[in-house]
């Protein structure tokens, strides 16, 4: 019986484990590249876990058109880790990140301190423009 309880408080352990690892928590952003998101990344089209129009949370793309410059691109690569961004720009404008089909759920990001660590200090929308598409999606090099 002891030994059976051992086993099963390991196993929640290990499970809780799996979820934590696992768990993306709403405004999370990754870097995607060629079909990978993996962490090591440094440079690739920005994707964000954030609420869709159905409401719940999905990854999707953020619209490089009008207000998305330097500060946003620092930001974005202070929240996954690094220091700033050396440069940024359109999917559409270089063949080096391949095609983030994903759809574009943030759009018209500004940031109003290139210093932030999080997008969620800055202003953003969810209603996105009609030229926002796949070659739209923000890429950024950290
Ligand atoms: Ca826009
Ligand atoms: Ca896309």
């Amino acid at each position: 019986m002891l030994m059976k309880m051992s086993l099963l408080s390991v196993l929640a352990s290990f499970l809780t484990l799996i979820y934590v690892a696992n768990a993306q928590g709403r405004g999370t952003v990754r870097l995607y590249s060629n079909n990978s998101t993996s962490s090591t990344l440094t440079a690739g089209i920005v994707q964000i876990y954030y609420g869709h129009s159905t409401g719940t949370n999905t990854w999707g793309n953020i619209c490089e058109d009008d207000s998305f410059g330097h500060n946003e691109a620092d930001v974005i690569c202070n929240q996954l880790g690094y220091d700033g961004a050396s440069t940024f720009g359109k999917a559409g404008s270089t063949a080096m990140y391949g095609t983030d089909s994903l759809d574009t759920i943030i759009d018209d990001v500004t940031c109003s301190d290139d210093d932030f660590l999080t997008l969620q200090q800055c202003s953003f929308d969810t209603t996105i423009s009609s030229t926002c598409g796949d070659s739209n999606d923000a890429f950024v090099v950290c």
